[in-house]
């Protein structure tokens, strides 16, 4: 199949999960088209079946807000007829599913016909879709799709419970590429980080609140009381200073590590031992996925889609968001014996074999070329 993929080509979940597919597609023989307004940045190769289209918008003095879905749905447009691409998948509701919209009815105009498939990732529904700025847009462009699909059980309700909804919405949970976060890391790579004795807790985020990062900050603040541990932070976003701040003022900040960006999450997490997600709010938590897949343990909120990933009492603990009590008693009990934790690590990364990329990318293969067939009869 010839497919088109837009998304946000940034850090955050929605691009990683796009660019993956992308690429994982391409290896089973599809021709891959990246429409977007940056190279996703997991996106490192181009090839002769996987290419990228920048959109652009041409800055004009009389628009207050350069208008990003027109110049997307027209480069939809021209895309879909030079490259002849047969489905569109769109990674976010907004504003990808309005400008897919906008293309297909205007190749409708031309006598082509494309079907367009979105993806929900979470903050397009919990965030900012339902925002009454957005809200009766982001209904639309769902129920004007030809298929949805969401990433976990828990964001489909939310979806339907937030909008109203004419579609049937399939879920398909977010992947992972097993053989990358094959927890390989030299002895060498961790003593650079942290002494023998001391245990690595991390956090990977785009530092927003929604992630409660003052939580992670909390929590590793008790558990280095109790023992030797060292705090690694990665991402960039609002935060950062404030949690800067709240290290020094705790006198912790020769024990937190922040890495800022970074596209080696795997090396980082292969030295791990716990990953901490206390977020208010999370449609699945593809971090804690990551952190799983390289068998580190997780210790979360109960929130949204986590609980789907990380199981209690298994691969991690899941807390009442805010409750940082019982997020340090949970680790300090994992942390503590060191039998327990390779106990609670083996089983993170057995839990995330069930989310094996070769699992899930021919559910969304099955969703084109269902998509497609329906589209023909009518
Ligand atoms: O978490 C973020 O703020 C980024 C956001 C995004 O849109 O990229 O992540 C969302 O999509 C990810 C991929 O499906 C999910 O793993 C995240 O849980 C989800 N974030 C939230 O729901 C807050």
């Amino acid at each position: 199949m010839r497919i088109g993929i837009v998304c946000y080509p940034t850090f955050g979940g929605s691009g990683v999960v796009a660019t993956e597919l992308g690429l994982e597609l391409s290896k089973r023989g599809h021709e891959i088209h990246f429409i977007t307004y940056n190279q996703p940045v997991r996106l490192e190769l181009l090839s002769n079946n996987v290419h990228y289209h920048e959109v652009t918008v041409p800055e004009y003095p009389l628009f207050h807000y350069q208008p990003y879905e027109l110049a997307l749905s027209s480069k939809l447009v021209d895309m879909v007829k030079l490259h002849n691409i047969e489905i569109l998948h769109v990674h976010y509701a907004i504003p990808h599913a309005y400008a897919a919209y906008m293309a297909k009815k205007m190749l409708q105009e031309e006598g082509i016909f494309v079907p367009i498939v979105t993806t929900l990732h979470g903050t397009d529904i919990t965030l900012v879709g339902s925002h009454p700025f957005y809200k009766p847009a982001v209904a639309f462009s769902i129920n004007k799709s030809d298929a949805v699909t969401a990433v976990s059980k828990s964001l489909k309700d939310d979806t339907m419970r937030l909008f109203d909804i004419k579609k049937n919405i399939s879920v398909v949970p977010n992947f992972i590429d097993l053989d990358k976060y094959n927890n390989s890391f030299t002895d060498c790579q961790r003593a650079m980080m942290a002494k023998d004795d001391e245990r690595i807790i991390t956090h990977i985020s785009n530092l927003r609140p929604v992630k409660r990062v003052k939580d992670v900050i909390s929590v590793f603040y008790n558990i280095q009381k109790e023992i030797p541990a060292k705090l690694m932070l990665v991402g960039e976003g609002p935060e950062r200073e404030y949690v800067e701040l709240q290290c020094q003022k705790l006198g912790i900040s020769d024990s937190v590590i922040f890495f800022g960006k970074s596209n080696e999450i795997n090396k980082i997490l292969g030295f791990s031992d716990l990953f901490l997600l206390p977020s208010e709010t999370e449609s699945f938590g593809l971090a804690a996925l990551e952190a799983m897949a390289s068998s580190v343990a997780v210790i979360s909120s109960n929130t949204g889609g986590i609980p789907e990933v990380n199981i209690h009492g298994v691969s991690g603990f899941l807390s009442q968001v805010g409750d940082v009590e019982d997020m340090t008693k949970n680790a300090l009990y994992i942390l503590k014996d060191k039998t327990r934790l390779e106990t609670f690590k083996n089983n993170a990364r057995k839990e995330a074999l069930k989310f094996d990329l070769h699992k899930i990318v021919p559910q969304y293969e099955a969703i084109y070329q269902d998509t497609l067939s329906k589209c023909l009869v009518l």
